[in-house]
């Protein structure tokens, strides 16, 4: 009786072990952990609002981590421990991933990347949905030399220098930028994808007598900072200083209708739907392409009206 009643209940534990930690699996429900960044802007909350929205049309259960990089890497550990069918992630930087990207392939766990790329090799993750941040900066280049018609001053507002849309969208801006002798970048500083930061880094510029026609800032959160920045200085930003930027974001065509900002390339935000799909596809081990660009086009006075959803 004893040794029966003692196997019984060896076989239970290890049902029950068995059961926690594959519990993604075992009950039947797909679910998906997502790493999404600790970012205080529209853009990135209307792409968590994608991604939930997605899960939910999908009946997937969806484990949602919101955290700096060194978060994010736990939260790619956790999901493995708990075995989660799939992993979405928004790299917040783009080092320091390949350890914990070997250990979800270790584990047979799929990553897609959102939003953002990230150095690893390409072997570890399934695939990355984004926006061509290079092209980006290109189609911003371009716009500027045509509005300065090949001649003026240009202050760069840079998003997190460790991020790879703000390190693609410099290289984007002065490949095309540096074919113009006319047009000189006089200074170039991290907003830090914020707002108050991008107001202080123009607050600090002006105060310090630099001279500059036309702001190119990484994204429309710190586009609205240095707007902030010129009106208290009494300066008049979309007139006597241009403003371009990326996101199209509402607040930034909100601007543009106050004749207070320029220009905006759209960088939309709305993932789910192409993350879902690439990682069910990656999930069921069918080969997806390893590189997923989202289509931009720029939104300046003339045609912001005609944007489909009037911006994220
Ligand atoms: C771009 C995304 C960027 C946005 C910024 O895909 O990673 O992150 O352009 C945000 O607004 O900081």
């Amino acid at each position: 009786m004893k040794r029966s009643l003692l196997l019984t209940m060896a076989l239970l534990l290890l049902g029950t072990m068995a059961f926690a930690n594959g519990q993604a699996a075992d009950d039947g429900k797909i679910v998906v952990g997502f790493a999404q960044i600790k970012e205080d802007s529209p853009w990135r909350t209307t792409e968590t609002n994608s991604v939930q929205q997605e899960a939910e049309r999908l009946g997937i259960e969806l484990k949602l981590s919101v955290t700096d990089q060194a978060g994010q890497i736990a939260a790619l550990r956790d999901f493995i421990a708990q075995g989660v069918d799939g992993i979405l992630l928004a790299p917040q930087t783009r080092s320091g991933w390949d350890e914990v990207l070997q250990e979800a392939k270790d584990a047979n766990i799929p990553v897609v990347l959102l939003d953002r790329g990230l150095d690893a090799p390409e072997h570890l993750w399934a695939a990355q949905i984004s926006s061509d941040f290079a092209f980006e900066g290109r189609l911003a280049g371009e716009w500027v030399a045509d509005r300065l018609q090949g001649n003026g001053k240009v202050v760069e507002l840079f998003g997190d220098p460790a991020a790879d849309p703000a390190i693609l969208r410099s290289e984007g801006f002065m490949e095309i930028i540096s074919q113009y002798p006319g047009i000189e970048v006089v200074e170039s500083k991290t907003g830090e994808w914020s707002q108050d930061k991008g107001r202080q880094v123009v607050e600090a510029w002006l105060a310090a007598g630099v001279e500059f026609d036309l702001v190119y800032a990484h994204n429309d959160g710190m586009a609205l900072g240095a707007i902030d920045a010129l009106k208290a200085a009494g300066k008049k930003p979309g007139q006597e200083v241009l403003i371009i930027s990326v996101d199209a974001i509402k607040a930034a065509f909100e601007a543009i209708e106050r004749g207070e900002m320029n220009a905006t390339v759209e960088c939309s935000p709305l993932l789910g739907p192409m993350g879902f799909a690439t990682l069910m596809a990656a999930m069921d081990g069918q080969a997806v392409d390893q590189y997923i660009i989202t289509p931009d086009s720029l939104y300046d006075e003339s045609n912001y009206k005609d944007h489909p959803t009037g911006g994220f």
